[in-house]
């Protein structure tokens, strides 16, 4: 990662290297954060970010779900968002919005932890590898399960959460593979570690309901809301986990991933092996609105502006 020259902290620019808490700062022993991962685009038009205010009112709901005051509202960290991008002089980039439990008082009661509020941004480029958006990559199943229902909210984007995440990509790494697919408490296909899961056979399009413990993505919605438009059938149902081995395609989505094909689960290729027709037609019509080669017709484009 190549630092940047500001992080917006509670209302003000502050240097890179200023960006820091207490160590005694509720949140390291209690993973009392939430965040977001957005990105901008460099558009013919210039930088402009991706379904953000999507994003915000998402980070929004995950302070709101663990009880997390916000001093600030969802236009105003729009409006730091869009400024952030801006002073550091990015075409590109993914921004980390981070709210977390702050220093005050110890114990697992956080009520006298004040809410810091920090957003970062830097370039970073493909999630799973440049050759993963052409090739596919490939994954298996992991021996974690996403955290049931009652446990840990899988709709808030907690800090919490990722420690579910490291067990499944430090296990899919460990055994040769780009990612882990996790079943639900039920053993239905759930999620990868950072990224929704589409399947697709006979043409149609499947991915696990918001009940079987995923984060509910903006890139998943962004990919419903292009198969809908393109006219291919979509359904939202539980996912049995041999449905993985006799798709026709599998593709990941997330903000970090962005439309990432998966050639082989558990060694068995997904259809032909390599990237599906479908996936390529939504890849391509992913591509098209954020690099802004065809009309924003959704209205998810922010432009940044550069002057
Ligand atoms: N599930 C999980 C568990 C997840 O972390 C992500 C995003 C998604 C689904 C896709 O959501 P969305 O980005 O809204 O389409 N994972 C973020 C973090 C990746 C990281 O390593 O950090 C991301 O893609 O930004």
């Amino acid at each position: 990662m190549t630092p940047t020259e500001k992080i917006w902290h509670n209302g003000r620019f502050i240097a890179w290297d200023e960006a820091n808490i207490h160590v005694l700062s509720h949140v390291v022993s209690y993973g009392s954060s939430v965040f977001e991962g957005v990105r901008c685009y460099d558009t013919q038009r210039g930088p402009a970010i991706f379904r953000l205010k999507e994003h915000t009112r998402r980070l929004l709901d995950s302070a709101k779900i663990y009880r997390m005051p916000v001093p600030f509202s969802l236009d105003e960290l729009v409006q730091a968002q869009i400024e952030l991008v801006r002073v550091n002089r990015l075409r590109s980039c993914y921004i980390r919005p981070i709210l977390l439990r702050g220093y005050g008082t110890m114990g697992v009661m956080p009520a006298g932890n004040p809410t810091e509020v920090f957003l970062a941004c830097w370039e970073w480029g493909k999630y799973l590898g440049e050759e993963a958006m052409t090739q596919g990559v490939d994954v298996c199943v992991s021996s974690w399960n996403r955290m049931a229902p009652n446990t840990l909210p899988a709709l808030a984007k907690a800090g919490g959460n990722y420690l579910n995440s490291q067990l499944i990509r430090m296990q899919a790494d460990l055994d040769g593979y780009a990612e882990g697919i996790a079943l639900d408490r039920d053993g239905y296909v759930s999620e990868g570690s950072g990224e929704n899961i589409f399947v697709i056979r006979d043409g149609r399009i499947h991915t696990p309901p918001l009940a079987a413990s995923v984060l509910p993505g903006i890139t998943r919605d962004s990919v419903l809301t292009l198969a809908r438009e393109a006219g291919v059938p979509v359904v939202e149902m539980n996912i049995p986990r041999e449905m993985l081995y006799i798709a026709d395609e599998i593709f990941f989505t997330g903000t970090a991933a962005e439309v990432t094909p998966i050639r082989s689960v558990d060694r068995i290729p997904v259809g032909s092996g390599r990237r599906g027709p479908v996936t390529e037609r939504l890849q391509k019509a992913f591509f098209d609105i954020v690099e802004g080669r065809v009309e924003d017709r959704f209205g998810w484009l922010t432009p940044v502006p550069t002057a």
